[in-house]
Formats: C-alpha cells, structure tokens, sequence
C-alpha cells in the first residue's frame, strides 16, 4: 500500500498498528454511517463478529436507519441501551456530518477507503485503492482472527459487491475481484447473496420503476432524460423512501443518453435533483449553478421551484453545456 502512511501530513495506521489497537482493547461500539449502505453495514458487522470471535465484546451502534437498508444483517450485532463502550470505532465513515443519528461522542479509530476522508478520529486507517470498506476490514479480520470463516465471508461479500453495484462501478479492480474470490473460497453465499441484494424488488418499487420509466422526458435529440418523480407517483407505487434507493440511476439507462435527472418532487415548490452525465456533461458545474454540487459525473442540487419549472430550468443548463 503506497504512501499510507502520509496523507495530508497526518500519520496513518499500518495494519500493524490497527490489530495492536485490537488486541489492547475491549468493549468497542462500531459506528455505522447515516443512511448506512452494505458497506458500513457488512463491514461494520464483520468487524465486530470477528472481535467477539476473539473474546472481546463488541457492539454496533443502534443506528435509527437500520431498518431502511438491510435489518437482519445487522440485527444479531446491535448494542443494547446499556451497554458502555469503552472504545469506539467507525467504519467506511469519512466525516463526522456522517454521523449515525443521535451519535454524539469521539471516534477512536476510523476504518475506511475514502481519499476524502478528513482524519476525524484519533487514529485512521485508510486505503483509497480499495473498491470498499470491507477490503480494509478484510485484511484486518484475517489477521485477528487467523483467517477468514464462512459467517465473515458472507457479511465481507455483502460490503465489497453493495458498493461495487454487483462488480460493475468504476471502482471495481482486478484487486476487487481478488477480494470478492477469496470470500467465495471462504464460504461466502454468493448466488444467495447476489439473488435478494441485487435481483429482488419490493413490489413498490417496481410500481416506481415502472412510472418512472412509462414518463421519461426526452431534449436534445435524447441526449438528455429527465425523469420527474412526484408525491402523486410515489402514493400510487405505494413506495416510501426505502424504495428509492438509487433511483438517480434509472433514466441513464436509455441509450444515447449524455446526462440523465431524477427529479423529485419536495413539495409544490420544491424539488431534489440528481443528476448523472457520461462526463461530456458536467454534472458538478452544472448543479453548481443552482447551489449544489458533487462530482464531475454524478451531482445533486436543489430548486425551490416547481418540478416541472425545475425540469426547464435544468435542460436549458444542460443544454448550454452541450453547445
Ligand atoms: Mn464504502
């Protein structure tokens, strides 16, 4: 792992060092992130079956949004009431506005993959070549516990193919793959898996996807598609906000398409945008003009506007960066 041990003039912990911290320790609370995904979830949960394994006592941080993103993963792993830590640590947790609902406290140890990440916690480890979080954890478990089970393949898989959407984002490595084969020689159910995180709906959202995909909206010779999702459309899927999960990504699909919005409706005069471009288009500039912001291929802003009003407004922005 090149340079890790000097990012932004702050020392960074070797693996060395994290299981010094480890094995030095006992009563840990692991810390999930807000609107937590399979990353911190699996990650997180493998951290602290791994901790138990050796005889320590380890908890998750009861996070409120467990139950809008996989509950029975972290279910067997959530801290009593009661429980007092004595050392906390986060995972795949790159800044502290990331904080799980109600947490308020200090961060021993951050456990994550972001470059981003802004060295919130009294000591970090973190590997920006890795795909996910759970490579990190992955590496560390091996050496606490001498090797990898079948119980901590499945979460591990869990992290390492949620954030990778299925081996196919950007992110994903030839080391991704390394990563993803050594769980599966471990034990870890990747059909089982693959099939319920990846090839099952609700059927809300399906509802959803079908309207969204019935209203398209089509400019620039469809090199543009906007998707606008209202209250209305919501109510007659049926679907609350654990079934719009990734839906920025859906009108992107069709093809010919440079950039790509979901716009949804706040209320009558407020909308949410995400926006996402093959990168001809850039998303960040062009959020940037409305306040918002993000990366050069995927961003997000707000209108204080109608959604439809708000649909105009963006194509005509979108449409000055394609001249
Ligand atoms: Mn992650």
């Amino acid at each position: 792992m090149k340079s890790r041990r000097a990012y932004r003039g702050m020392i960074k912990l070797t693996i060395n060092e994290t299981l010094q911290i480890f094995r030095d320790n006992d009563n840990f609370m692991i810390l999930t992130h807000i609107r937590p995904d399979g990353d911190t979830i699996g990650s997180a949960s493998a951290l602290c079956y791994a901790l138990r394994k050796i005889g320590k006592t380890a908890y998750l941080y009861d996070n409120p949004q467990f139950e809008d993103s996989y509950p029975w993963i972290a279910e067997p792993y959530i801290a009593p009431a009661d429980f007092e830590p004595k050392y906390t640590v986060s995972v795949d947790l790159a800044d502290e506005g990331l904080f799980p609902e109600g947490f308020k406290g200090s961060v021993d140890l951050c456990i994550d993959h972001h470059g981003s990440n802004t060295l919130y916690a009294k000591n970090t480890i973190v590997w920006p070549e890795k795909s996910s979080c759970g490579e990190v954890v992955m590496e560390i478990v091996k050496e606490l516990c001498g090797g990898l089970d079948s119980t901590i393949a499945d979460l591990l898989y869990v992290a390492v193919s949620t954030d990778t959407g299925c081996f196919v984002y950007g992110n994903t490595t030839g080391d991704t793959f390394k990563a993803a084969a050594e769980l599966c020689y471990a034990g870890a159910s990747n059909t089982y898996l693959n099939k319920i995180l990846f090839r099952t709906s609700s059927k809300a959202r399906l509802a959803l996807e079908g309207l969204i995909f019935a209203s398209l909206r089509y400019y620039h010779d469809g090199k543009t598609v906007i998707a606008i999702v209202t209250r209305e459309m919501l109510e007659k899927a049926g679907a609350t906000e654990k079934d719009c999960q990734d839906i920025a990504s859906l009108p992107g699909r069709v093809e010919g398409a440079f950039s790509s919005a979901v716009i949804k409706e706040v209320d009558e005069n407020h909308c949410k945008i995400s926006l996402r471009t093959n990168g001809f288009v850039n998303a960040n500039e062009v959020c940037g003009k409305f306040g918002g912001g993000g990366h050069k291929m995927a961003s997000g802003c707000s209108m204080s506007k109608n959604c439809f009003e708000a649909a105009d407004i963006l194509v005509e922005a979108i449409g000055q960066e394609l001249e």
